[in-house]
């Protein structure tokens, strides 16, 4: 339950999280899911060391930003993903071209979270398939390199590298997890990455068809 997440950490109910995202009917990603997914990912990338907590500032304050949308008296609107593209682009509460008034739409504000998933995604995959001797600081450079530092100017990519270097060890990070050992982290990844592989892969579809995957 989201209580539980709350209470004692665990990846793999923070990975639980982006199944449940998942409707089963029409396969809408839910938002309140969503969130709650990120709220762990949060939590965990902060168990990682203060350094790392730069990275987390920015999805935390993007959280709060759904949330609020969440909390309005437009929030029936924001019920999914889905919900939320269709309403934001009819009401024109979308900037398209240039941030304007509506620089935080929910629509720019989500597609930051979703790219930030895809590092998220590589990374933890190749946490998976590491050997004893992989060192995280690596991995997670070049999960960063594949993903997001596409999408960051220069002095942010400096940034993350140098609090890359910070990161705890293979070994730490597993524990950090708290799922057991690391055959179960592994065996844990293996089950629950699927989810989140497809509600990348429908969010991705869902803004390619609204061209919305440049927002500014
Ligand atoms: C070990 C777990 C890794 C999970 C990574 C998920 C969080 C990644 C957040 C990186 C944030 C770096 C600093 C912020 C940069 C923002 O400028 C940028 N945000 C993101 C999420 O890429 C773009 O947002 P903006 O400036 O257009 O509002």
């Amino acid at each position: 339950s989201m209580t539980a997440v709350e209470e004692k950490f665990s990846l793999t109910e923070v990975l639980s999280s982006f199944k449940a995202c998942l409707e089963k009917e029409n396969q809408d990603v839910l938002m309140d899911y969503y969130i709650s997914g990120w709220k762990g990912l949060v939590r965990f990338m902060n168990s990682l060391g203060a350094i790392f907590s730069f990275v987390s500032k920015d999805a935390v304050s993007k959280i709060q930003i759904m949330e609020a949308f969440r909390k309005s008296s437009s929030g029936d609107q924001y019920r999914s993903l889905q919900s939320m593209v269709a309403y934001e682009l009819k009401a024109k509460l979308v900037d398209l071209n240039k941030r304007a008034e509506h620089s935080n739409s929910g629509c720019r504000t989500i597609l930051r979270l979703h790219r930030a998933l895809r590092w998220l995604q590589l990374f933890l995959e190749k946490l998976r398939t590491s050997t004893e001797n992989s060192k995280t600081s690596v991995l997670c450079t070049e999960a960063y390199n594949d993903s997001l530092a596409n999408y960051h100017p220069w002095i942010i990519r400096k940034t993350a590298m140098v609090s890359f270097y910070a990161l705890p060890a293979r070994n730490t990070f597993f524990e950090v997890m708290n799922v057991g050992s690391i055959e179960d982290v592994v065996t844990m990844l293996g089950e629950a990455m699927p989810y989140v592989s497809q509600v990348y892969d429908i969010t991705q579809q869902l803004y390619a068809q609204h061209n919305l995957l440049d927002l500014p």
